[in-house]
């Protein structure tokens, strides 16, 4: 057994520092509100930057504010990189994005504690925005980096909280970095997250080998109708938007319904103008949240949402407009680097299951550069954008050292 393949990461360690990064937009009663910009993401960035710099790490912003860190390797080969990111949802919970970077970091102190540098550099970075709760679309920093939208672009994203962009964010924060945001040096990518499902603690197995991502479709809906009295109005003389949206929500459960089970359907925001109890709705504003393992399929159900809504808005006299904010076609890990997670979780006696990321992340962005590759570990309950989102103790260590293991093999290859 070699120096490195005897390594295991300190859990107790790993645990401390998921709970004091839970201290930056931490919530009355639990849970973390750590919004892509805000102050709370400023604080938790320059403390993750402070952990990162205290390992002997050096760190480098780029020009997105994605932020990677180098632990040096005893050759200047290519980088192994791991990371994920520190932005939550408004109702986030301890382990979403916050342990695939506390978990790379716990990697590189297991290395430090050892004496030990593998041949290859290894870096742990987090990304910009990847929920996308608050800028759109979700994974933006990690797409900007493999080049999948221009900097320029991604920089004017409105915030949909209060207008401001994603650039004077950057600026406002002090995360506008130097470094080009597009030109990635990586050899390998490789991302511990929870499944954020229900799958791996209903089949009571610990490390899910994750073989891809599912794709994802984000559209914003708008229908402008006239606002009118709701006591005076004949149902057929009104034009109201809210009714053609709560109708094209309907459409999409029971699209899904018929599609079956690998199409998912979610319509999380709706804003209606004036928002009236007895005014009918001059403005609806929604999301649409559609994703598929089966890229044909998720294209087909875009297209039949639309044109229901189109055809809504047509019955009702309301004009319709849309806004298409992501459109990722379903991605494929890397079968070597996926059979080494496997291999790696059942060498250390883990129970594994192959399956396909349903929630986005950075490695479907990273997949389109370089071999990629997940490792999940169970949700308790399944829950996840929720503030009660949690995994054992236990499991979270255990997915830590299936990290360690698959990040050491890949790092000493030359
Ligand atoms: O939307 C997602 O799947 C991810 O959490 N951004
Ligand atoms: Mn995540
Ligand atoms: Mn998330």
């Amino acid at each position: 057994m070699s120096e490195f393949s005897a390594l295991r990461i300190d859990g107790t360690r790993l645990l401390q520092r998921l709970k004091d990064l839970g201290q930056f937009g931490a919530l009355e009663g639990g849970g973390i509100n750590r919004l892509a910009l805000s102050d709370a993401d400023r604080a938790g960035r320059d403390w993750t930057v402070g952990q990162m710099q205290a390992l002997g790490m050096t760190v480098q912003v780029d020009a997105i504010g994605n932020v990677v860190a180098t632990y040096a390797g005893t050759q200047d080969w290519l980088p192994v990189m791991t990371g994920s990111h520190i932005d939550t949802v408004r109702t986030g919970g301890l382990y979403d994005g916050n342990y695939g970077v506390m978990a790379g970091l716990e990697v590189v102190a297991t290395l430090r504690d050892a004496g030990l540098r593998t041949c290859r550099p290894i870096q742990v970075a987090f990304f910009t925005n990847e929920e996308g709760a608050r800028f759109q679309p979700d994974m933006l920093g990690s797409l900007v980096m493999v080049g999948g939208m221009p900097l320029a672009q991604a920089l004017a994203v409105q915030a949909v909280d209060n207008g401001a962009t994603l650039g004077d964010e950057l600026s406002r924060i002090g995360y506008a970095g130097e470094m080009a945001a597009d030109t990635p040096q990586v050899d390998s990518f490789v991302e511990l997250h929870i499944e954020q499902g229900p799958v791996l603690e209903q089949q009571g197995v610990t490390i899910g080998v994750v073989e891809g991502v599912q794709g994802i479709c984000w559209m914003e809906f708008t229908f402008a109708g006239s606002s009118n009295h709701a006591g005076t109005t004949p149902m057929a003389l009104r034009h109201d938007a809210g009714i053609c949206a709560m109708r094209v929500a309907a459409f999409i459960a029971d699209l899904a319904q018929r599609y079956g089970d690998s199409q998912l359907g979610t319509v999380g925001a709706v804003q209606l103008k004036p928002n009236l109890i007895n005014v009918i709705a001059a403005q609806a504003v929604m999301s649409v949240d559609l994703r598929n393992t089966d890229g044909d399929k998720l294209q087909q159900a875009q297209a039949e949402v639309l044109a229901f809504a189109r055809q809504v808005a047509a019955e009702n006299g309301v004009n319709f407009s849309h806004r298409q904010l992501a459109d990722f076609a379903p991605v494929a890990f890397d079968a070597a680097l996926v059979s080494s997670v496997e291999q790696h979780a059942k060498a250390q006696g883990l129970s594994t299951l192959r399956m396909p990321s349903g929630a986005g992340h950075d490695a479907q962005m990273l997949a389109r550069i370089c071999p990629t590759a997940m490792v999940f570990v169970p949700s308790a309950g399944g829950l996840s954008h929720n503030v009660r989102e949690h995994t054992d103790a236990l499991q979270l260590e255990q997915g830590a050292n299936v990290l360690l293991q698959v990040l050491l093999e890949r790092a000493q290859r030359a």
